[in-house]
């Protein structure tokens, strides 16, 4: 049997989510990411912000002087947190067999399913009016045998559209597209293939095998595969994280030791909390570090016990922290602390050592309190001072990141 896959992904979601709860905005250039006057970038912009060549990932300077009329929103993740399960439940309801890809965009393995709506569109249009009226959310979805091929068409019929490749027609249906459109090129791959000539896709599924290779190596033969709507991917659930991080841009770039030791630690928790809450360990730090000229640096550091404690976290993000500063004259524009080598707590306590087994208890008691009180009910004395430079909401600081503050 042929396989039907459906790619369904929501239209301007964060500002689509703040659109419904404020019907004023609507028909608005509107643009959730923070202030104007703010560091970040663009979140998610509406259509109509979109006019004025606003997009996400530019700098929220830049979008107002593009769109001075232009609403801004700080945004609130929990909200979009929420509003995302409510999206995937909806499509879980319609197929078991559903890949979530990040909030607002998901797989659906239709094959089979769509008998009992009478068509594959009437599935996908009923699955639209659902999230439409239960969501006040609107939808963009892409029906295909494949999964790059279904991706390709949502995105292509935005907004509010429906498009289905009819099966045998993935080919002459991608030709045409510029190399950007197909999944998996990125800027350096589609720079790369632009001046080679290979402007379509259409281009690319022609061309030879043993040419992609020498570009390209083993991924020219995936490219060509997928170029050509050739796609075997399974829709499958998701992985488990492999990895937890926390990020933030300054207001101001800084050099103060105090303030980044705060912002660490405060991100550390967070991390923590999250590590914890999944039933996690990690095996390795990781520091990020963006200087004010934008160099980017990180440094890892594996640990020989599992952990989970804020303390472990932070000690080590410390270290790594006072050794890539030593010397530096640089300040910094925004820093980041993750973990990884992510394993399953539980079984593996004995292994702990004697002062993060004293620290067990601490850290679930803290995550409690949290969890009815907000975030920043409870704070360790040096994340304090973090009070006057970065705003509070009821779940904690405000972070400046390109998916908002967790
Ligand atoms: P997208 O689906 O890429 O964007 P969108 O839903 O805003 O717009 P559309 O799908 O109609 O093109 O991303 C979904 C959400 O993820 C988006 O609303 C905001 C968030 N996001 C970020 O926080 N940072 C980013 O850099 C991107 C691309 C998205
Ligand atoms: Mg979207």
């Amino acid at each position: 049997m042929a396989r039907r896959i459906i790619h369904i992904d929501l239209d301007a979601f964060f500002v689509s989510v703040e659109q419904r709860e404020n019907p004023a905005l609507k028909g608005k250039p509107v643009v959730v990411g923070g202030r104007p006057q703010g560091r970040g970038v663009v979140a998610s912009a509406s259509y109509e912000a979109r006019a004025f060549g606003l997009h996400a990932g530019m700098p929220l300077a830049t979008a107002s002087r593009l769109c001075p009329q232009a609403i801004f929103i700080e945004g609130s993740f929990p909200k979009y947190r929420q509003a995302s399960q409510d999206f995937m439940a909806i499509l879980a309801s319609f197929s078991p067999f559903l890949e979530p890809l990040g909030l607002d965009e998901a797989y659906l393995d239709a094959t089979g399913f769509e008998s009992l709506h009478g068509s594959i569109q009437q599935m996908a249009a009923k699955i639209k009016k659902r999230i439409k009226a239960e969501l006040g959310l609107c939808a963009s979805v892409g029906i295909a045998g494949s999964k790059v091929v279904a991706k390709v068409a949502s995105e292509l019929s935005k907004p509010d559209g429906l498009l289905e490749v009819a099966t045998g027609q993935e080919g002459s249906f991608l030709a045409p597209l510029a190399i950007e459109k197909l999944p998996g090129i990125g800027k350096k791959t589609g720079h790369k293939l632009n001046a080679l000539g290979i402007t379509t896709i259409g281009k690319l599924a022609l061309m030879p095998l043993t040419a992609l290779k020498s570009h390209f190596g083993a991924s020219g033969e995936v490219l060509r595969h997928l170029a050509s709507g050739i796609d075997d991917r399974e829709v499958e659930p998701p992985a488990p994280a492999k990895q937890v991080s926390r990020e933030t841009t300054f207001a101001k770039d800084t050099r103060d030791r105090p303030l980044l030791k705060a912002t660490l630690r405060y991100l550390g928790e967070r991390v923590g909390a999250e590590l914890r809450e999944e039933g996690k360990q990690a095996r390795a730090i990781t520091l990020k570090l963006r200087y004010a000229d934008f160099t980017t640096i990180t440094r890892r550091q594996t640990l020989p016990q599992p952990f989970d404690s804020d303390q472990t976290i932070f000690d080590t993000g410390v270290k790594l922290l006072n050794k890539a500063l030593s010397g530096e004259k640089r300040a910094l524009r925004l820093i980041g602390i993750g973990v990884s080598s992510l394993l399953e707590a539980g079984k593996q306590l004995d292994m702990l050592d004697s002062q993060a087994r004293r620290q067990e208890p601490l850290n679930r008691a803290i995550d409690r309190i949290r969890k009815k009180y907000g975030f920043t009910a409870i704070q360790t004395g040096r994340t304090l001072l973090l009070k006057d430079v970065f705003p509070e909401t009821g779940e904690g600081y405000k972070l400046q990141t390109p998916s908002l503050s967790r």
